[in-house]
């Protein structure tokens, strides 16, 4: 699958994996001229704050560490939370303690595209810079820079990877953790629309879990019991990916039953590697949270912030996980 170069000198990351290529990083038009590269002076002694997703999930476990060292590099004073789970009214106490707080920039993964825009509108005019991570919101007033991962094309990169896998027939369903997260959302916008080039392939309803393993665990066997002729899976992140694995497993439908799940955490590797999941479309939270604390300190020195950066993703399967160009791209569960 071609991929789109960016205008400015990105990490390219191309891997020709079992059953896809990789989406390369594209990179939106800079608020001004020039790549911002690392800000010189002007961000020591600044403080940034970061509050994300969910703070035991590896994918934002491994942003963290990246956004703590890059900031560490720097001289800047680095703080990091994150909900306990995938929910506004978790999440938004976070985010006006820390607005309270008043650092000089915010480094956020905001659960919901509009319930907490008041909250960020209010932190950005008391001064905090805003830096969107992974998700964000429909609010384009809200933040200095959006940094993820081009969701919707690693959608349509499950949807190829699943077609192959299924022998392009039988019935799919998408589960994913609920709607209105701009990231997930883009991920099953891709994957629908790409499915619907193969007329052999029927897809069900999606269902959402809440982020939770069990739920889509049992979501996936009744699945199953209503569906005796489903052939795939789209999970649509980490959670989904582990909960659809025990699911599989449980109704002893490893294997028979093909998964390409987002993210690339230690329990869905684990997966991979036993055969309940196939393809997992893997992300690159290190270089969103490096490439955060570089953009807001940036702005911190009054140099040029990019408005918007995407980072790469690949696909991986048993038979390139040794490869250490794919390895590289598996979560960590601690720094
Ligand atoms: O897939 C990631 C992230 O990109 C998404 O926004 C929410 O779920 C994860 O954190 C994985 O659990």
């Amino acid at each position: 699958m071609s991929s789109t170069t960016s205008p400015t000198p990105r990490k390219r990351a191309l891997f020709a994996a079992a059953t896809v290529a990789l989406a390369l990083a594209t990179t939106a038009s800079c608020s001004s001229s020039g790549s911002t590269g690392s800000a010189g002076g002007g961000a020591a002694g600044k403080k940034i704050a970061m509050i994300t997703g969910v703070k035991s999930d590896p994918f934002y476990i491994t942003m963290t560490c990246a956004a703590q060292a890059e900031a560490k590099a720097k001289g800047i004073t680095f703080t990091a939370d994150g909900s306990a789970q995938w929910d506004v009214s978790v999440q938004r106490p976070l985010i006006d303690s820390v607005g309270a707080s008043h650092p000089d920039g915010l480094m956020i993964s905001p659960v919901d595209t509009e319930a907490l825009t008041p909250s960020l509108k209010q932190i950005q005019s008391s001064g905090t810079k805003i830096a969107l991570v992974d998700t964000s919101v429909t609010d384009s007033s809200v933040g200095i820079t959006r940094i993820s991962s081009d969701n919707e094309k690693g959608g349509q990169v499950a949807a190829d990877a699943l077609a192959k896998q299924m022998g392009e027939k039988g019935s799919v369903i998408v589960i994913s953790v609920k709607p209105g997260i701009s990231t997930t959302d883009a991920r099953i916008k891709g994957f629908t629309e790409e499915m619907a080039k193969y007329p052999g392939i029927k897809v069900l309803p999606t269902l959402y879990d809440n982020d939770l393993p069990a739920t889509a665990a049992s979501q996936i066997q009744s699945t199953l019991a209503a569906h005796p002729d489903l052939g795939g899976v789209f999970a649509g992140n980490t959670n989904t990916g582990q909960g659809v694995a025990t699911g599989l497993a449980q109704a002893g439908k490893q294997g028979v039953v093909k998964v390409a799940a987002f993210d690339a955490e230690p329990d869905e590797i684990t997966a991979l590697k036993n055969g309940t999941l196939q393809v997992l479309v893997a992300q690159d939270p290190a270089a969103i949270g490096t490439e955060a604390v570089d953009q807001l300190a940036a702005s911190f020195a009054g140099k040029p912030v990019q408005a918007s950066l995407g980072t790469t993703m690949v696909a991986i399967t048993k038979d390139n996980l040794n490869d250490p160009q794919v390895a590289k791209y598996v979560y960590k569960a601690a720094c």
